[in-house]
């Protein structure tokens, strides 16, 4: 185990930049594109190893103004005219901007058809902090929870360690640490080349961001990039009760790998079994087995996924002991808008869940619960015959709140697959729904009010925090909750 004390410094004008310099290449030019948070702390990044030959760009003025104000000394610039020079010119690319699905930007085309290898931010911090610790995790679901998580218990046991990546906090900006936990999306892990990762967990993988991978093998494929990253000494865990997780942990076998199921399979091994007894989770055999009751904010069986991952990780991988693993599991706060507790009122629990941005992640929220009142509604990504992956949950729910105008078909398919005594409305927008549950909750002797869309947030609001926190402004401000907070 290793407890280092922290740095406590932050990169600029701190001595280990003089060491650092060496690894990222000053002679080279460097050519940012796509200027949100991951460009600007890439260009304030550069800037501060004392990289001059940045040239940047983005398709919107509003962000190119934006990061000619966070890198005053740089100056924004097209590429279109550029011709590549794969051994000089290095391409930092923002995540979301697509190669090759659904359609290329057009500078990463041109750039491809020279060879260019196309990176995004995190491959400059695997390059430049390939000597400290790092926890990188992925998965469809669950990414977000297991990095907080697997954080929290590093620094509740003494651990100088800071998160970032696809969890919102670009991993260029959070200077020298002893150890980084990442969370790596698909769009950043397919743009990854050092294998500098300490250890590295797989979720799971279901349908999602097909768009943008064009096919599912490929999204796999992306995620299985992972393990290619581990470090000579690196060590993995993978939960296999997916196909897609199942097939990377047999492509993967080489590797020093730990796999974890659930669903108790017969036909493949596995390392850590993790059963249910009743709210309890037991993590492995009955020899040297371990047993706990999970904190309210990791309830539910998909939570038991999380929590088994973070174990291996940090406990297998030889971070911390059960011990302090099991009390920094129970001081676990939770992160907002994933299944996030917003108030009890009138026998009522509401709960933010506005995360749910597929099926999947709506179906581990419906099975949490019962007496449910469903907010339901927001940019569907999946077809209408795929809600039926929902039916075996629909049981929970006592009413059904729908709040998108069209979407006819799934719309229809739910309701179809609702017993006969529930409830079904139909409303327009997340405060007419909110509106709609307080009234009908109230009603019920123990109702959930659950606000878990599952779909993305873009038909209304720029992400799903900013529809999230609507959710909860709409429900404080309701007649019924003013006042008593
Ligand atoms: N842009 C162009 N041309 C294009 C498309 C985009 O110039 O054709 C520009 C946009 O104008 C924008 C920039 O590219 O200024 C990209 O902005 P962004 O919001 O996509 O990127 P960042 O702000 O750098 O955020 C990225 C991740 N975004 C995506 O992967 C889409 C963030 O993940 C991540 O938290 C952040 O880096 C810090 O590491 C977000 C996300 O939605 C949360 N991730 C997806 C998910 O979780 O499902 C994968
Ligand atoms: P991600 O970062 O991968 O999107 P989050 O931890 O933010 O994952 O959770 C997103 C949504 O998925 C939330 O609605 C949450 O309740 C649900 N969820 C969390 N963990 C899992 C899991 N292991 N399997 C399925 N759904 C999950």
């Amino acid at each position: 185990m290793d407890h280092k004390p922290g740095v406590g410094a932050h990169w600029p004008g701190h001595f280990e930049i003089a060491v650092v310099c060496v690894r990222i290449k000053k002679q080279q030019n460097y050519f940012l594109l796509g200027l949100g948070r991951s460009g600007i702390a890439t260009g304030q990044f550069l800037q501060a190893q004392g990289i001059t030959a940045i040239y940047a760009w983005d398709d919107s003025e509003a962000a190119r103004a934006a990061f000619e104000m966070a890198c005053p000394s740089l100056r924004c610039m097209s590429f279109r005219d550029h011709e590549w020079d794969p051994k000089n010119d290095r391409l930092i690319v923002s995540p979301g901007i697509p190669h090759a699905h659904p359609t290329p930007h057009p500078f990463l085309e041109k750039a491809r058809a020279m060879k260019m290898k196309i990176e995004c931010d995190v491959e400059l911090f695997l390059e430049w902090q390939q000597d400290k610790k790092i926890i990188a995790i992925t998965g469809t679901n669950g990414k977000s929870t297991t990095t907080a998580l697997v954080t929290h218990i590093l620094q509740q046991s003494g651990y100088d360690a800071v998160m970032g990546g696809n969890i919102g906090v670009p991993i260029l900006s959070l200077g020298f640490h002893d150890a980084y936990v990442l969370e790596l999306s698909s769009y950043q892990l397919e743009r990854l080349y050092t294998p500098a990762i300490s250890t590295a967990g797989i979720l799971n993988i279901t349908p999602d961001h097909l768009a943008r991978h064009g096919t599912m093998e490929n999204y796999r494929d992306a995620k299985g990039r992972i393990f290619d990253l581990l470090n000579m000494n690196g060590y993995g865990a993978i939960c296999i009760d997916d196909p897609y997780c199942a097939h990377i942990a047999m492509a993967y076998a080489a590797k020093n790998l730990t796999t974890i199921s659930m669903v108790q399979p017969e036909t493949q091994e596995v390392d850590l079994k993790v059963q249910r007894d009743g709210e309890d989770i037991v993590l492995g055999e009955k020899e040297g087995r371990l047993s706990f009751t999970p904190p309210p904010s990791l309830l539910g069986q998909h939570n038991a996924q999380n929590i088994s991952m973070a174990f291996c990780l940090l406990v297998d991988g030889g971070y911390v002991s059960s011990c302090d693993f099991l009390k920094g599991v129970a001081t676990y706060g939770g992160l907002a808008h994933r299944q996030e507790l917003v108030a009890h009122l009138d026998g009522m629990t509401i709960i933010n869940d506005s995360k749910a941005t597929n099926i999947i992640s709506a179906q581990s929220a419906l099975q949490t619960y019962d007496e449910i009142v469903w907010l339901v509604g927001g940019q569907f990504k999946e077809e209408a015959c795929a809600f039926e992956a929902l039916y075996p949950v629909l049981k929970n729910v006592r009413h059904l709140i729908f709040f998108n105008a069209g979407d006819d078909a799934i719309f229809d398919t739910l309701k179809k697959g609702c017993g006969r005594d529930v409830q079904i409305d139909r409303v327009q927008g997340v405060g007419a729904a909110v509106k709609k549950a307080m009234e009908v909750g109230r009603r019920m002797p123990k109702a959930t009010l659950l606000f878990s869309p599952a779909s993305a947030s873009f038909d209304a609001y720029k992400n799903f925090e900013e529809r999230g926190d609507h959710f909860k402004a709409c429900v404080l401000e309701s007649p019924q909750i003013s006042g008593e907070k």
